[in-house]
């Protein structure tokens, strides 16, 4: 038997990135002599190793193997993966977890010391390079970065001086991130100046897998129904598109409802009063859509369960007007539609990263989507806005790396690339809230995304007005 992990990591061994196709073909041979053979035979300049690579795997594409294959996949967060309960220990694996893997993606590109070796006087004035986990973020009075990095060894000050190129990075850093630092320890050994932050990221070589046969998902977010800023003209032509449209997944990023004493006054705002007739009139409102569309939903901070992230999926006794081809996930998951992959996440940590950020607004979530990525990091900001459940394992990390990140909570569209993956967050289907006037936030209603799991083609429709408008 071989596991995703060992393949993984037996490429990484030798300094290989792998393709998830290869990665999966090797896991359903469970052959290690195959394993070691690619591995041996994959020519010396290769970065990935990608299906030509493999003998026997181009043949097996073109045949029954992907037709066989489910179009659907919950590659994590399937319902019932979380909600334990949690003891104070959890969060001390939580982020040597964290700490762990986010810093073992750093550690490939670096030689990096523990903290505590900083200590010692031969290393004063000296170039010192360290990953850990940044415990505070503070500005100088002169307008410098100055954040406590931690590993499991000590803790050291790190500043970033805003007169250095790459400031403007050093500018969005966030309590509980992973990073890496090189830079000249001071004479006293006590302060590091930085001339270079390292964060998880992406690889440039990162290749995006798409799909060999045709299909389309639709991404949409906070549908928000029972509010009385649902827009249920635009849903209803929206509706009438979808069962004319060639898509074969529908994906919604949470917010599914209103839901009930999420803020002060709310009540007042609801059409719907009762949560299980909010989610009954969604169930109806999906059944008129056509049974061959696989409905994937994610929860929200608007929805039933807990808000602490992971959020599980929404319960059966919640769901039982939905019709069967609903799947409900937990809110991160990694689905995968015909071998792409999507990671949907609902999207909270974007109001901790506004309020963490200079110059980032709601008016733009796409920088924020990026920092996610290149953090590889859906929320690392723990005590702030966005509940985190600890658990032994963070499932808030990005890994593998997905084809697609999807989000929503902000209510305003925002589509960008960073590094081959796609970052979409779709918006809503409610209009501005009372809330939102007072806040400022401008929302982008009433638009569906999609996605060619081909081409990873995006086409935007927008269903406000009277007549459907393709945006791109
Ligand atoms: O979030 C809808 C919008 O309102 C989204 O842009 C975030 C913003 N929002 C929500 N709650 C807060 C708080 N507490 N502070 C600042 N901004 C917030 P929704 O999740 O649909 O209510
Ligand atoms: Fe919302
Ligand atoms: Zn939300």
């Amino acid at each position: 038997m071989l596991d995703t992990e060992t393949i993984v990591q037996r490429f990484l061994d030798t300094k290989l990135q792998v393709h998830p196709e290869v990665v999966r073909y090797l896991a359903e041979k469970g052959d290690t002599d195959l394993l070691e053979r690619v591995v041996s035979s994959v020519p010396n300049d290769t970065i990935v190793v990608l299906a030509q690579h493999v003998q026997g795997m181009g043949l097996s594409k073109d045949g029954t193997r992907f037709l066989t294959d489910p179009e659907v996949e919950i590659i994590n967060g399937s319902e019932g993966s979380s909600g334990g309960v949690l003891g104070v220990a959890d969060y001390l694996h939580y982020f040597r977890h964290r700490y762990d893997c986010l810093g073992g993606l750093i550690r490939s590109r670096c030689s990096a010391m523990p903290i505590m070796a900083l200590k010692k006087p031969r290393y004063r004035d000296e170039k010192c390079t360290i990953i850990g986990l940044v415990s505070e973020v503070k500005s100088t009075t002169k307008g410098h970065r100055r954040v406590d990095v931690e590993d499991a060894s000590g803790t050291v000050a790190v500043l970033f001086n805003k007169d250095r190129p790459g400031f403007a990075e050093a500018e969005t850093l966030l309590p509980d991130e992973v990073i890496g630092v090189k830079g000249s320890l001071s004479s006293d050994g006590k302060l590091l100046f930085a001339d270079q932050l390292m964060r998880p990221d992406i690889p440039h070589s990162h290749a995006p897998y798409t799909s060999n046969t045709p299909g389309k998902a639709v991404l949409i977010s906070d549908i928000h129904v029972g509010s009385d800023t649902f827009l249920d003209d635009a849903w209803d032509r929206f509706s009438q598109w979808i069962r004319g449209a060639d898509a074969s997944y529908l994906l919604c990023a949470g917010d599914l409802v209103d839901g009930i004493g999420i803020y002060p006054g709310q009540e007042a705002e609801l059409t719907i009063k009762n949560i299980y007739e909010q989610y009954d009139f969604l169930g109806e409102l999906l059944r008129s859509l056509p049974s061959r569309l696989k409905i994937i939903l994610a929860p929200g901070n608007h929805d039933v369960v807990r808000g602490a992230e992971p959020q599980p999926a929404i319960p059966r006794k919640f769901t039982g007007k939905f019709p069967e081809n609903c799947v409900f996930v937990e809110n991160p998951a990694l689905v995968s539609l015909q071998g792409v992959r999507v990671l949907m996440y609902h999207g909270r940590s974007i109001d901790d990263q506004i309020g963490l950020t200079p110059g980032a607004s709601y008016e733009n979530p796409s920088p924020m989507m990026e920092w996610m990525l290149k953090r590889r990091h859906l929320a690392p900001t723990y005590g702030r806005k966005t509940p985190i459940a600890a658990d032994r394992q963070d499932h808030l990390m990005i890994d593998p790396i997905p084809e697609v990140l999807m989000t929503g909570h902000v209510h305003v569209m925002g589509i960008t690339q960073y590094h081959g993956t796609l970052a979409i967050n779709a918006g809503t289907w409610q209009s501005q809230t009372a809330f939102q006037k007072q806040m400022n936030i401008n929302p982008t209603p009433a638009r569906a995304v999609v996605l060619d799991l081909q081409t990873l083609a995006l086409t935007i429709h927008d269903f406000s007005g009277e007549e459907m408008v393709t945006l791109s």
